[in-house]
């Protein structure tokens, strides 16, 4: 084999490698979230701008609620049921996502946070 055939062998192996690394992760991010009284496990979630982040959202115990005023989206989280709620930053930040259902006394700390990167 010569040396530039070689090189270019080289280089198109870089570059559908490339290919393949870019389709597996252009459908987003998805994360589970468990939430249960009076948490959600885990409680900080990372996303980046402009890659749609998809919580997938479980209870462990009752019905919860998911808020996220920023991005407009609340949503029930019902025992038994995986509840999918997809969002895409468009800004770097830290933004809140808390339960909006009362599920008993410790209820008004249920929250989480997002830290989008750009
Ligand atoms: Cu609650």
């Amino acid at each position: 084999m010569n040396r530039r055939l070689f090189a270019a062998l080289l280089i198109g192996g870089a570059a559908s490698g490339a290919a393949r690394l870019l389709a597996a992760t252009e459908p987003g991010i998805e994360v589970s979230v468990a939430a249960s009284r009076f948490e959600y496990t885990p409680d900080k979630v990372k996303g980046k701008v402009g890659v749609p982040l998809t919580f997938v959202l479980t209870s462990l115990d009752r019905i919860h609620g998911f808020k996220m005023p920023e991005f407009g989206i609340r949503t029930d989280i019902v025992p038994d049921k995986e509840t999918r709620v997809t969002i895409t930053p468009t800004k770097p930040g830290t933004f809140t996502f808390f339960c909006d259902i009362f599920c008993g006394d410790g209820h008004e700390d249920m929250a989480g946070t997002l830290v989008v990167e750009g």
